[in-house]
């Protein structure tokens, strides 16, 4: 290994992450209400195998072990979501006390243990009853969503001081609403942008609910970041779809929330989303983060794609192009995070940048209790060496969380892709402790103890 916590600073925030409807499972316990990802994951053809979350780690009964093992693993700083339905059922109004209850034990018990807890408001699960109304199209969502915050706020605010807003917006509008491949499996540009907006809006409006009740509390926002490459280099039309795809996939959530505005000069279908626009608006999309959360996975290769509706520009695919990649045929190139901390730092409105996601699947094989998955010891050696490297030019990131504790629901791939440092059994619900895992707790281990 070429570095130790101690390169980082004391101050570094070292964790894992995860997020609750891949983790908990009890879909329809204790009163929870649907959301948006159990509806869509038991419909039919929507999920690689037909797998769902309805029971996923179990986390909901099993999160006393599960917390022991982020001890054990010697990890201070853990990252999970609350289940909007699960606290508001209807995503408005009654409280569900049971559902409250349960992360105030998993709060508490983090507490107990030394543990930090970095809570993501929203990651993903929309009550299925606001979807009814419209979800992320219909602009009431601001007021719903508000109420949410309050929620979390209220029973958990006292204890909790580390805040996401939201989870990469560009993935649930783009994959939820414009491609369908996600929940709620809406499509179109309509949609999309409708969402987009109420969402990067939704983000702003958080931070600032949470910074009136209390200016103690550290506030961000995650976003998903790729570098972009041209697949001809100094080829203008490759140039130009890479400016394009940059602008809709890095820059659209970012920027706003900067004060900056969309990126509509630079993709010019963006202006559409004016539609969507009351007055005063610009303003209310902007909002002084704390920090910044970063997540990252590989780079993206794009070429003109005259064809190609809205952005004229196709991404090709790492199998294609036969380079290195994981499990979710993403090319394995650690100098994206470099780049994408470089980039980010040149924006004056980012205060601190943390590494809220990265990390890898791969094939893991479980032999007599132990998974040897060197390439994703790899993959994170690497990676967290390129931090480094930014962290040593001056860039101010302060914290890097793996993508994630354990194996889970990953999405519209199901439970195949495994990006764990804890391999699970999803029939007998068993951890093992992978090798990854094993030396993540070695680089966390405090030496001065
Ligand atoms: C993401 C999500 C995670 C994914 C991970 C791997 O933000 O996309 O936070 O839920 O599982 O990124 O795809």
């Amino acid at each position: 290994m070429h570095f130790t916590k101690e390169d980082f600073g004391k101050d570094f925030k070292w964790g894992v992450s995860t997020a609750a409807y891949q983790i908990e499972g009890a879909h329809d316990l204790d009163g929870k209400g649907t959301s948006i990802w159990d509806s869509f994951s038991n419909k039919k053809r929507k999920i690689t195998n037909g797998h769902n979350g309805n029971i996923a780690c179990d986390f909901y009964h099993q999160y006393p072990q599960d917390l022991e093992l982020i001890k054990q693993l010697n990890i201070p700083n853990y990252r999970f979501s609350i289940s909007w339905s699960r606290i508001l059922p209807n995503g408005t109004g009654e409280i569900n006390f049971k559902g409250v209850a349960y992360y105030n034990r998993v709060i508490d018990l983090c507490l107990e243990l030394g543990i930090e807890p970095w809570v993501t408001i929203y990651h993903w699960d929309l009550p299925e009853a606001l979807h009814a109304k419209g979800g992320w199209t219909n602009r009431e969502v601001l007021n719903w969503f508000s109420e949410y915050v309050q929620c979390c706020i209220k029973y958990f605010g006292d204890r909790v001081k580390h805040w996401m807003v939201l989870n990469e917006p560009m993935v649930f509008t783009g994959a939820g609403y414009f491609l369908g491949v996600h929940a709620p499996g809406k499509v179109g540009l309509s949609n999309f942008l409708a969402a987009a907006h109420h969402a990067a809006l939704c983000q702003a409006e958080g931070g600032r609910i949470l910074r009136s009740h209390q200016q103690e509390y550290k506030i961000g926002t995650t976003f998903s970041y790729s570098h972009i490459d041209p697949l001809r280099e100094n080829h203008e039309k490759d140039l130009r779809a890479v400016v394009k795809v940059d602008a809709l996939l890095n820059r659209l959530f970012l920027e706003p929330l900067l004060g900056m505005g969309y990126p509509m000069k630079d993709l010019k279908i963006l202006q559409k989303i004016e539609r969507f626009m009351l007055p005063g608006d610009e303003q209310k999309l902007a909002f002084q983060m704390d920090f910044v959360g970063l997540q990252n996975y590989t780079r993206e290769i794009v070429s003109h794609a005259p064809l190609m509706p809205f952005v004229q520009a196709k991404i090709i695919k790492a199998n294609k192009r036969k380079v290195t990649h994981t499990l979710m045929n993403w090319e394995v190139y650690p100098a994206s995070i470099y780049q994408a901390l470089k980039r980010w730092n040149n924006y004056p409105a980012i205060k601190e940048i943390l590494v809220t996601e990265n990390g890898a699947a791969f094939h893991d094989h479980l032999v007599e209790n132990e998974v040897h998955d060197a390439e994703r010891l790899q993959y994170l050696q690497d990676h967290i060496e390129q931090v480094l490297k930014a962290q040593k030019e001056g860039v101010k990131v302060n914290g890097y969380f793996v993508w994630t504790l354990m194996d889970n629901f990953e999405w519209a791939e199901g439970y195949h892709p495994r990006f764990g440092l804890i391999h699970v059994d999803f029939d007998t619900q068993k951890r093992t402790i992978k090798n990854s895992g094993k030396w993540y707790s070695q680089l966390l281990l405090d030496r001065k103890l």
